[in-house]
């Protein structure tokens, strides 16, 4: 497809950004990580979202590179903010196919050497969908790239590809609670005409109780309003991201952040 030839010539033609979300501490509502995602805009096509340029990247052999200048851009950024004294993490994306590719723990562990990056300020995420294949080789996967020191989320948790009762056998750091969980109303789409909303705090109440019990860090993901920081806060959670501490912006915003914090 054009799409895909267009996406082969986007990293030579310096057409990719990362956007940093801050990732805040709650309630004090500091920011003490980002996450990382990837923004393509395109002479012509304009921006192009990444659920529409990820899979055909997948599909077409492409995401080892994207991910590689994904992850060095990331750790070239956490390197400056570390220089600069932030005490701040870094989250990237990992896709299914990118993790089951054989070089990709020494992709990681190359990107951190060149750049100087304390591994543990690096977080890869980790989307559930992953859990769904081969759950042994996903284990040994993970447990190689620990090793390297990176801490690992697993992302979009709750979202409904069902991982609940092999969470525990996962070697990982944090868990993601995905906004669907998060969002006090349902999305519109699946939102019966004038239903009463059922409360969500019970949801978020025993997501977050399982993840500490397993002692995981939780991150609320897509927190929008101060009623569903609210929620997420007397659940007992440390974490939140979401359209109510900020989207994901350039690197020197997410900086202006970090420095206002201090
Ligand atoms: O901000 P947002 O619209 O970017 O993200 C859309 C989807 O694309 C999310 O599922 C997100 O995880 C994914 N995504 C964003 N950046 C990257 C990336 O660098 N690599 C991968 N594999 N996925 C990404
Ligand atoms: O799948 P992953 O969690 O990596 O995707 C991140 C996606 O979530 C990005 O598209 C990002 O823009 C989006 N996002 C960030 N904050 C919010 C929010 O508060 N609400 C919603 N609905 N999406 C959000
Ligand atoms: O930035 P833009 O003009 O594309 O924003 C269009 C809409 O999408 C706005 O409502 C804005 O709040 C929202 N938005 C902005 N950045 C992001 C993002 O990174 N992810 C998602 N899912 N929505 C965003
Ligand atoms: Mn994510
Ligand atoms: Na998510």
């Amino acid at each position: 497809t054009t799409l895909e030839h267009e996406l082969r010539g986007a990293i030579e033609r310096d057409e990719l950004r990362l956007v940093f979300q801050p990732v805040v501490a709650v309630p004090s509502v500091r920011p003490v990580g980002a996450e990382a995602l990837l923004r393509w805009s395109h002479p012509e096509l304009g921006r192009v979202r990444p659920d529409e340029f990820i899979p055909l990247a997948e599909e077409c052999g492409m995401i080892a590179k994207l991910g590689g200048w994904v992850l060095h851009q990331a750790c070239h950024q956490l390197s400056l903010w570390l220089a600069d004294g932030h005490d701040v993490w870094v989250s990237v994306n990992v896709s299914p196919r990118e993790l089951h590719a054989p070089e990709y723990v020494v992709q990681v562990a190359e990107a951190l050497q060149a750049h100087r990056v304390p591994p543990q300020r690096l977080v890869l995420e980790i989307t559930e969908h992953a859990v769904a294949t081969d759950l042994d080789e996903l284990i040994r996967r993970l447990t190689a790239l620990r090793r390297t020191g990176v801490r690992i989320a697993l992302d979009d948790f709750g979202a409904g590809y069902s991982s609940l009762g092999q969470l525990h056998r996962l070697p990982i750091d944090i868990l993601k609670i995905d906004h669907s969980l998060v969002a006090e109303r349902e999305p519109r789409a699946n939102r019966p005409p004038a239903r009463p909303g059922r409360p969500f705090a019970p949801m978020v109440d025993v997501v977050m109780r399982l993840g500490h019990q397993l002692g995981l860090e939780v991150i609320a993901e897509g927190v929008t309003n101060p009623t569903e920081l609210a929620v997420v806060v007397g659940a007992g959670c440390r974490f939140g991201q979401g359209q109510l501490f900020g989207w994901g912006v350039p690197a020197e915003h997410l900086e202006a952040m970090l420095e206002a914090a201090t």
